[in-house]
């Protein structure tokens, strides 16, 4: 057993039963394990809703300190698509040439700065850096607002390894309301200025629906990019022959990364609303309650992965939804995964080995299932190439 093996807990139910039931502030919560369930269940949004009261669908549930809906994750079909046609163009800037330059800029400093051969602790320093300085190129905002970012910590809706917290999340709100108020007095090219004059459905959005779009961008593109980043960091320490199949073989990089995000699966799962009386997998699940899609225990599907449990660098068949599935895929995906590619081309070109010196696991719980997701602190050195 290596340092950044990730376990896969759901193994046992989903063989033997397929879903698995868990409790979450009095609002229960039925997780769907199987892929092929985990696919039909996220496709048939008439059934299982995203649309319901902000916060519902998270798990843990945000009803307690989120009351703007989150745009365009928190709709359904067919409203659903009118925002996804407005933004699907602009986060699919990381595509750019120029995008991919900048970021490149972006990485090649941060590692460079930690070449000197003295220990780094990734989450803090590095991957928190990373995942924020990277977001002033999706946002279009100054290089220098990645600062306050940062100093918020790792989660905008937690503090140090605390459950939800309101406080916290009212900074963020706090910011993005001012950054707004400001975009609408003196409208720039980023993205607060381009939503607030964006239309939908030819009408105009309002600052309500940008602030859902914007607290989504904070929140969903954090603690998954810190975790994809980190645990990237800690298997290439613990498997130096594969940093070294990666240096040789640049043509896989393309797939390690999709077998990373398969095998990590930086978010668990996330939660649907069932909206009328239902079964899944033979098993009763009325209306009003709460199902989730669990994407890590799909990814682990043994009737659809060989050696599901195993790292594959160059997996040719890879059907993850470590991304989700259908309408709702992840919006930040070419982002994701621009940072991972330029992460790995830089190692290739600046790192022969990492030593992997300390690290402390940040374990989620759901009842019975304890789940590896990434690291409260992760210690390593870069060794020069
Ligand atoms: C949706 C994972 C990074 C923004 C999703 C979903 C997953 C996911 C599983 C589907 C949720 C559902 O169906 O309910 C990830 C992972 C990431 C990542 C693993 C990093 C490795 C990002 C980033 C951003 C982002 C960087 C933006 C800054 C979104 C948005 C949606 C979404 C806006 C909702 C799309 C919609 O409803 O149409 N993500 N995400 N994500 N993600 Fe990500
Ligand atoms: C929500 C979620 C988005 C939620 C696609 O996932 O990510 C979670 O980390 C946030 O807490 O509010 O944005």
């Amino acid at each position: 057993m290596k340092q950044s093996d990730i376990k896969d807990p759901f193994v046992q139910a989903r063989q033997q039963k397929g879903y698995a039931q868990v409790s979450d502030q009095d609002d229960p919560v039925t997780m769907m394990l199987r892929l092929k369930d985990v696919r039909k269940c996220a496709h048939n949004a008439k059934t299982f809703s995203s649309e319901d009261i902000p916060g519902r669908i998270v798990v843990p549930s945000e009803v307690n300190i989120r009351t703007t809906r989150q745009i365009p994750f928190e709709v359904d079909p067919p409203k659903h698509k009118g925002f996804r046609s407005l933004l699907d163009p602009w986060f699919k800037r990381p595509l750019e040439a120029e995008y991919k330059q900048k970021l490149h800029a972006i990485v090649d400093d941060l590692l460079s700065a930690n070449l000197a051969g003295k220990p780094v602790e990734i989450i803090k320093n590095f991957s928190l850096i990373l995942q924020s300085r990277a977001l002033t190129l999706l946002l279009n905002t100054p290089f220098t607002d990645a600062e306050l970012w940062i100093s918020w910590g790792t989660h905008v809706f937690r503090s140090e390894g605390e459950a939800l917290d309101g406080n916290k999340a009212q900074v963020l709100y706090d910011y993005l309301d001012k950054k707004l108020d400001q975009a609408l007095a003196n409208p720039t090219d980023d993205l607060f200025s381009v939503l607030l004059n964006a239309e939908v459905d030819g009408k105009k959005m309002s600052k309500e629906e940008a602030k859902g779009v914007l607290i989504l961008t904070f929140a969903g593109g954090r603690d998954t990019v810190i975790n994809a980043v980190s645990n990237t960091i800690a298997y290439l320490a613990d498997h130096p022959e594969s940093l070294q199949r990666l240096r040789e073989e640049p043509d896989i990089r393309g797939r390690a990364i999709e077998e990373f995000i398969r095998y990590f699966s930086p978010l668990t799962h996330m939660g649907r609303v069932v909206k009328e009386d239902t079964q899944v997998c033979e098993h009763a699940a009325k209306a009003d309650t709460r199902i989730s899609l669990c994407w890590a225990s799909a990814n682990r599907d043994e009737t659809v992965f060989e050696n599901p449990n195993e790292i594959v660098l160059d997996r040719k068949l890879n059907p993850h939804v470590g991304f989700g599935f259908s309408h709702h895929n992840c919006l930040g995906a070419t982002h994701a995964r621009q940072i991972l590619s330029i992460l790995i081309d830089v190692l290739c070109e600046k790192v022969s080995t990492i030593d992997l010196l300390d690290a402390e696991d940040n374990i989620e719980h759901w009842d019975d299932f304890d789940r590896k997701v990434g690291y409260e602190s992760l210690t390593v050195k870069f060794n020069k190439a």
